[in-house]
């Protein structure tokens, strides 16, 4: 059987009973799985010819717009965003930059991870996870897609609010100043702003202030030194900016100490009785902590029976001194607990 029907564009055209029955069923339709099943029916229904272009041109949009939502919908439940990155070590930092600055190479070359690195701009679309060692503990360094002129994802701000520091990389060979501005401002329009400018800058709302570092990189030797010094005088305010480079590894070492001192937190070891402490197995553990809860951390008894402690490190005036639990501990103290 062969019905009749006036389309609205214009031209009549002759649809097949079947298409009928699948359109009613298309909208009585509750979820999406089905309207696009009906929707595909409709479609394989219509005779294809000149007079039923449009309305196939329709159904076939109102098809790719149903499938977005599925999937769009799917990816929402069933896969966590790839910038929920749980923080693993002593401390997460993440990379943000302008493309080609070297964000990738450093975690190439720091951790494990092997993000690609290319001359060509925006390579990196997904943040890459990698653990880096600072002397006897790792941290998490994040590498991270480009911050450009369009949209940045939700999650990769959210993941610049949680971090532990935020190293904004920019490149000494390119346009380091404005590199640094633009990121600022990326920020800024995001209601982020790095702790060194609390008190500084005065904006009007609220913002959430992130630990951050500048990595000046492709610092590749000491011939860029007034490279380097030209780019401060450039530079308007005080920025903690750190010189070295991600490829031939100059000055990465001062980075690693910057970032460290920026984590807040300090290593801890304890020793037995007559032994020698393990110094590849620190603790690591907020800076300021008092002797008390430190044991607490080494173990359970130790925090109820801690009787006393003696001390070796910088938070004592000599070696081996005993301390109460309200001793305040130092990074790289060694501490024998008794109890
Ligand atoms: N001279 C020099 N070149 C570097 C240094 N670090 C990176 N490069 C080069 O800069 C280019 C870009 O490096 P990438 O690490 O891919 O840069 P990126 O910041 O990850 O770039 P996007 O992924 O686009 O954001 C590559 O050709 C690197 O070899 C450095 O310290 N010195
Ligand atoms: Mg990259």
């Amino acid at each position: 059987m062969v019905v009749q029907i006036k389309l609205r564009h214009t031209m009549p055209t002759n649809l097949p009973a079947d298409y009928f029955n699948a359109e009613e069923r298309f909208r009585s339709a509750t979820t999406t799985e089905d309207k696009i099943k009906y929707l595909e029916e409709m479609l394989s229904t219509i005779p294809k010819h000149k007079g039923t272009d449009h309305l196939r041109a329709d159904l076939r949009k109102k098809l790719s717009k149903l499938k977005t939502a599925t999937t769009s919908k799917k990816g929402v439940k069933k896969q966590a965003s790839p910038y929920h990155i749980n923080k693993e070590g002593a401390g997460q930092v993440v990379i943000i930059g302008c493309t080609n600055v070297g964000k990738s190479t450093l975690v190439a070359s720091q951790t494990n991870a092997n993000p690609e690195v290319s001359e060509v701009p925006f390579t990196t679309w997904a943040p890459t996870p990698g653990m880096m060692a600072i002397d006897n503990i790792q941290i998490q360094l994040i590498d991270t897609p480009p911050f450009g002129d369009d949209y940045i994802d939700p999650e990769f701000l959210n993941l610049i609010r949680r971090v532990d520091l935020a190293l904004i990389m920019i490149d000494l060979h390119a346009n380091p100043v404005q590199e640094l501005e633009f990121v600022l401002q990326k920020l800024q329009e995001n209601r982020i702003a790095p702790s060194y400018l609390e008190g500084v800058i005065h904006p009007e709302g609220f913002v959430l202030y992130v630990p951050c570092l500048v990595l000046v990189n492709k610092f590749d030797d000491e011939s860029f030194a007034e490279h380097f010094q030209i780019f401060q005088e450039l530079l308007e305010g005080d920025h903690p900016l750190i010189p070295a480079s991600a490829q031939t590894g100059y000055q990465l070492e001062d980075l690693k100490t910057r970032i460290f001192a920026e984590l807040g937190v300090i290593r801890v070891y304890s020793k037995a009785p007559g032994k020698d402490p393990d110094r590849t197995a620190p603790f690591v553990v907020e800076k300021g902590i008092l002797l008390g809860d430190f044991a607490g951390k080494v173990h359970k008894d130790f925090q109820e029976n801690l009787k006393s402690a003696k001390i070796w490190g910088t938070s004592v005036d000599f070696p081996g001194q005993m301390v109460s639990r309200e001793h305040m501990l130092e990074d790289e103290d060694v501490v024998e607990l008794q109890i």
